[in-house]
């Protein structure tokens, strides 16, 4: 898959850290141009000494509607768009506030459905749009009501342009893993006594590596997924059959 990657020309979201910062190196290093969205300028700044003449920065708060749509009418033509730009509130239900709500639907549903719209007149037809969505949008997990209601949403949105943008031959996907092992993932997730009760309900017993959310992407980007469209593909290492 990767070696489909070069000379693509590939925007994605949430580019600063995590799983988009490592998506990022990867395209850029397998040869494709990167236009990186992230609105942090220092990560932006490291993401491009990485490889500049791959990777090209975008400052942008995609919570900032004003800026969304002209900044990204200056992008090139695309082959593809990943949107993995996404907040994460984990509290219980009684104490989320309507900012936190706010929040989440600004960035992880209104934004996709923003940038999606923004950036389409740029898709060439027979490209690839790719969502990060989460295995919490078909399954419940204590503290993410805010986040899961979003990542349903972005699944719907998912399936919804998989139909629109066929004719054009432009496949939608997502990628919908559990924990990711990014620093945020090690973080939130080392305590044994939180971590244990998860990975119980996993088979493989363990949390997914970064590396194998951005295989998944680039295998969504590539030709050789050239027949999938409208499809989450879980990273769950089998939980939802435990
Ligand atoms: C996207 O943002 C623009 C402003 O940049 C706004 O005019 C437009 O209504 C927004 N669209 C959606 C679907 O949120
Ligand atoms: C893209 O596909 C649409 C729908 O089939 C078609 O009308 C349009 O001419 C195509 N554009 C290009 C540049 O081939
Ligand atoms: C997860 O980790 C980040 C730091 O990487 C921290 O800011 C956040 O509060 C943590 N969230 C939870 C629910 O532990
Ligand atoms: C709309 C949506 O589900 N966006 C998700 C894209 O992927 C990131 C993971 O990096 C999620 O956090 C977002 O919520």
């Amino acid at each position: 898959m990767w070696d489909n990657m070069c000379n693509k020309v590939i925007l994605v979201t949430g580019a600063g850290s995590g799983i988009g910062n490592a998506l990022v190196k990867q395209l850029a290093n397998a040869g494709a141009t990167v236009i990186a969205v992230a609105r942090k300028e220092q990560q932006l700044k490291e993401l491009v000494e990485c490889d500049p003449e791959h990777i090209k920065p975008l400052l942008l708060d995609l919570s900032n509607w004003d800026n969304v749509r002209e900044v990204l009418s200056a992008v090139p033509q695309l082959d593809g768009l990943v949107n993995n730009a996404g907040v994460a509130i984990i509290k219980p239900f009684e104490q989320l506030t309507e900012s936190d709500f706010d929040t989440h639907f600004d960035v992880n549903i209104k934004a996709v459905f923003n940038v999606t719209q923004s950036v389409l007149p740029k898709m060439r037809n027979g490209s690839s749009i790719v969502n990060v969505s989460s295995i919490a949008a078909s399954r419940s997990f204590a503290g993410h009501t805010a986040y899961s209601a979003t990542k349903a949403a972005v699944d719907s949105l998912t399936k919804s342009l998989a139909l629109e943008l066929g004719p054009r031959q432009i496949r939608v996907n997502s990628v919908n893993p559990t924990v990711v092992l990014t620093r945020m993932g090690r973080d939130n997730w080392s305590e044994p006594a939180k971590s244990g009760p998860l990975l119980a309900h996993i088979p493989l017993n363990r949390f997914c590596e970064v590396h194998e959310v951005t295989d998944a992407i680039a295998y969504l980007l590539s030709e050789k997924s050239s027949f999938v469209n409208g499809h989450h593909i879980n990273l769950e290492g089998g939980y939802s059959v435990s």
